[in-house]
């Protein structure tokens, strides 16, 4: 009778630390820059986001680490925040441009978030587009 429970107790060591260790290691995303309007060169950089982390979270740890990306955001009171200039290029309500948010999936499939960069969970190796463009 005690041997089942003692397998299980077994079972339970082995497969526990890989539940625990599988998520708690920061994954490996992408972030690429591309304008659409000027058409200078696009950018891309790696960094990395905690497990369930925000995406706002990986590109302020991309900026503090790398001296070539920057980016401002604003706070929408609905919302939350709003990415309004990357690489000092900002967007403005009078020309209709804007930073746009776009997700590139691991098999190649490109996804446009319904939610900002406060909101949006990045998975290990999305590539992050933020592309300038106009509405
Ligand atoms: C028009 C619009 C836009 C326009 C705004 C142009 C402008 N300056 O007028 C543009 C095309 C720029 C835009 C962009 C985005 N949008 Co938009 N947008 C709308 C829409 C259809 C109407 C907003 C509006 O005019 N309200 C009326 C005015 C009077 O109210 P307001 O509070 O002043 O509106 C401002 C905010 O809504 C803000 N805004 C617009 N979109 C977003 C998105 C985020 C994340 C934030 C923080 C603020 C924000 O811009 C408006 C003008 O200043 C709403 C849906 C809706 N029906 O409300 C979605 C909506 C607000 N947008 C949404 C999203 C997801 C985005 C994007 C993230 C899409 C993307 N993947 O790129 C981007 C923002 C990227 C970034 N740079 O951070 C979501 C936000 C949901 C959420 N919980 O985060 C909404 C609700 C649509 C949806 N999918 O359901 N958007």
């Amino acid at each position: 009778m005690a041997m089942p429970a003692l397998l299980s107790a077994a079972l339970m060591l082995l497969l526990l630390p890989g539940t625990l260790t599988q998520d708690s290691k920061p994954a490996p995303i992408g972030v690429i820059v591309e304008n659409t309007l000027g058409n200078p060169a696009t950018l891309t950089y790696t960094t990395q986001v905690a497990p369930r982390g925000i995406l706002l979270a990986a590109l302020n740890r991309l900026m503090a680490t790398n001296s070539k990306f920057t980016f401002t955001y604003t706070e929408d009171p609905n919302y939350g925040p709003y990415l309004e200039s990357v690489n000092g290029v900002a967007g403005n309500d009078q020309d209709h441009t804007y930073w746009e948010l776009l997700v590139k999936k691991p098999d190649g499939q490109i996804i446009r978030p319904d939610v900002g960069i406060g909101c949006y969970i990045p998975s290990a190796n999305e590539q992050i587009i933020l592309r300038f463009t106009k509405w």
